[in-house]
């Protein structure tokens, strides 16, 4: 086993890692900007390193001041958390050259699943369904109308770089796409610095729902269910829950073994996620994402797994000893996004936080760095904590997660907590019945 991991980022998830390796009697190194150094995961950590700079470019993101902080604590492992490095190939090559381990996949893999047009022609042939569409890359407008024809309208034009929604651009008709082609591939172009998009059957009403996988690169993978991330809002998600409404158990056993068998075919290892878009009852691939992402928690509360010290373990070469027949899915969790933003206008609230209290009782956890008489910076992303409640039903869930929202005080900044609550009180979220549109019409119409 490690001895030391360096933990590559910041707040909550950093100290949901260093948690993980606390408990596994592994050391920890956190690295820090200067515009961190009175952070919750600095303080805790066995040892701290400041990286550089404010800016994330110059700090979070700055590889050689990562490897020389790892060199000089001599640390074995680097945790990239999610965001920053985690799903950069190139600093997997160069922490494997400088002999650290990368706890994550490998970075063939990562490269494969960065390409959405490669990512999809590798899940479509290991048997997963995907969104029909062209048969990779469209090229020309001529190209583009073709494969136009032959889906049918609506299509959606996509960045094969992309992610996160940017470079994405629905034609309704064929008088719309060659409009949407050149300002699909423009806005890539700007965006990611390829121009290479792809085009798909544009479905209207599905939800986001992704599938959990843990593998050990030695033929063992489990699914870990699926999470509903349909709560949206500009491609961020809001608020997640596992099960998700929309789902039956045949549905889940299904495509997580679908997922499973595509997964150990591919030989990956470490943690993943497989995107889909769910309409009708059926599951379309859309995206695998190759890193521990924010919402884990909900799939750790209805699976009484840690991913992360599941992770470790994989990565430390441990083989998985867990078996799919062992994982037993146990009632429902919701996890809440907390921001530092105004719960109207979304605007960045950063600032001295006078008063933190976290609800707190069965079947409650908060994932968050923040203190009281902490200033949040301005610099960097707006999450301050994640509200993950756990209940036997949906149903007991929410009122779970209301008595939650109840004691949650955060003074001194503008939070999203007001949203949450209006959600959690929401008739149609409280039925279920939404999808990856639903959060959008409700914030227009409220
Ligand atoms: C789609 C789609 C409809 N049809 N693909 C948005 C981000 C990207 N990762 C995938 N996205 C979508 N792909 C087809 N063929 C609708 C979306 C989409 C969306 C997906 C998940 C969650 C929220 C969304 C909001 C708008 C559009």
């Amino acid at each position: 086993m490690f001895e030391k991991i360096l933990i590559a980022n910041r707040g909550e998830i950093a100290l949901r890692i260093h948690r993980a390796c606390r408990e596994m009697g592994i050391k920890t190194v956190a690295v820090h900007s200067s515009a961190d150094a009175d952070a919750m995961h600095v303080r805790l950590a066995d040892e701290s390193v400041c990286i550089g700079p404010p800016s994330s470019t110059d700090s979070y993101l700055n590889i050689p001041s990562i490897i020389a902080a790892a060199e000089i604590t001599n640390a074995d492992a680097i945790h990239p958390g999610y965001g920053f490095l985690s799903e950069n190939a190139k600093f997997v090559d160069i922490v494997t050259a400088h002999g650290i381990k990368f706890i994550g996949p490998s970075a063939d893999h990562i490269r494969l699943m960065g390409d959405k047009i490669t990512a999809k022609e590798t899940m479509r042939k290991l048997g997963v369904p995907c969104v029909p569409g062209s048969a990779g890359e469209v090229m020309t407008l001529a190209e583009a109308a073709q494969s136009a024809a032959e889906i049918g309208y609506p299509v959606i034009i996509k960045a094969s770089a992309g992610g996160g929604g940017r470079g994405m651009k629905v034609a309704a008709t064929a008088d719309d796409l060659s409009e949407a082609f050149s300002s699909a591939r423009s806005e890539s172009k700007l965006a990611v610095g390829n121009d290479a998009v792809y085009m798909e059957e544009y479905l209207s009403t599905p939800r986001h729902i992704e599938i959990q996988i843990l593998a050990d690169g030695q033929g063992n993978v489990v699914h870990l269910g699926e999470r509903d991330c349909s709560l949206q809002r500009r491609h961020q998600k809001v608020l997640e829950e596992s099960p998700s409404p929309a789902m039956t158990d045949q549905l889940r056993t299904r495509i997580g073994k679908t997922v499973a068998d595509a997964i150990r075919d591919m030989n990956y290892d470490g943690v993943g996620t497989i995107e889909f878009l769910f309409e009708n009852d059926e599951f379309y691939f859309i995206e695998m994402n190759t890193r521990l992402q924010v919402e884990h928690p909900v799939t750790e509360m209805v699976t009484g797994i840690d991913l992360v010290q599941a992770q470790i373990n994989v990565a430390a070469g441990y083989p998985l000893t867990l078996r799919q027949e062992d994982i037993k899915f146990s009632g429902h969790a919701i996890e809440c996004r907390v921001t530092a933003e105004d719960a109207v206008t979304f605007a960045a609230s950063p600032g001295p936080v006078t008063e933190f209290h976290v609800p707190g009782g069965l079947g409650v956890r908060v994932d968050s760095a923040l203190y009281t008489g902490y200033n949040i910076p301005p610099y960097y992303d707006s999450l301050i904590a994640k509200l993950i409640v756990h209940s036997n039903s949906r149903e007991e869930c929410l009122l779970r997660l209301n008595r939650a929202l109840e004691e949650f005080v955060v003074s001194g900044i503008k939070t999203t907590l007001p949203l949450h609550q209006e959600i959690v009180h929401n008739a149609e979220f409280r039925a279920g019945s939404y999808n990856i549109h639903w959060l959008e019409k409700y914030l227009a119409e409220r």
